[in-house]
């Protein structure tokens, strides 16, 4: 029995080959002028509906982006007396003694539109490792607005949490509702820390999740 499948593959593999050769060859002969058939109003627009159905199939309208953030464009307040350097992965939060309230931001720097379409911020993921000396006091999402009449941005907060975070996990803020980016509007992520004694805390992986 597999001897006789075996046997028959190649034959079957070559006719399905001379099949969609014939398919393709139909289907182009009108557009170079051969083979005597005429693409119709009535068929380009069946073929017109079978393309955009497939598209729809391959690139749903209806979906999520998720974009990881570079660790290393985190920056400190520099108001603040706090400091921020990079490791391979995360970014170290570090204050040289009892520093409370200290600013850290991250922009979210993502085309808009992407691929075509406009993008809204639905959610962002934050991993990090604080302890009970090094406080992750709050995180906030901020929308972050700009235009040739008013350049200077200004900023608003669109989500934030206010937990007091010692561990060593991941956290998701979540808006209220989707924060739409446009070429006006970027957003960022801000983190308050209290330093209760000199010491570090760090921020590894950030993620954006978008959808249109
Ligand atoms: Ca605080
Ligand atoms: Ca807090």
């Amino acid at each position: 029995m597999n001897d006789t499948l075996k046997g028959r593959a190649p034959r079957w593999v070559a006719l399905l080959g001379i099949a969609v050769i014939a398919i393709g060859a139909y289907m182009i002969a009108p557009a170079i002028g051969g083979g005597g058939k005429t693409l119709t109003a009535k068929k380009a627009k069946k073929l017109y509906l079978q393309i955009k159905k497939a598209n729809n199939t391959f690139l749903p309208k209806i979906g999520k982006t998720t974009l990881s953030l570079a660790h290393n464009s985190w920056v400190a307040d520099t108001s603040l007396t706090s400091s921020v350097t990079y490791g391979t992965s995360t970014a170290l939060f570090t204050a040289a003694g009892i520093a409370t309230d200290q600013f850290f931001s991250l922009p979210l720097t993502v085309p808009s539109p992407l691929a075509g379409q406009a993008q809204r911020l639905a959610s962002v993921e934050l991993c990090y490792n604080a302890n009970p000396n090094q406080v992750l006091d709050r995180i906030f999402v901020d929308q972050v607005t700009g235009t040739t009449a008013s350049p200077t941005p200004t900023g608003v907060v669109v989500a934030d949490d206010d937990t007091d975070r010692t561990d060593n996990t991941c956290a998701t803020v979540t808006p209220p509702a989707p924060v739409p980016l446009g070429e006006d509007n970027g957003t960022m992520i801000l983190v308050r820390v209290d330093f209760l004694e000199a010491g570090s805390m760090s921020v590894g992986h950030a993620t954006a999740n978008l959808i249109k």
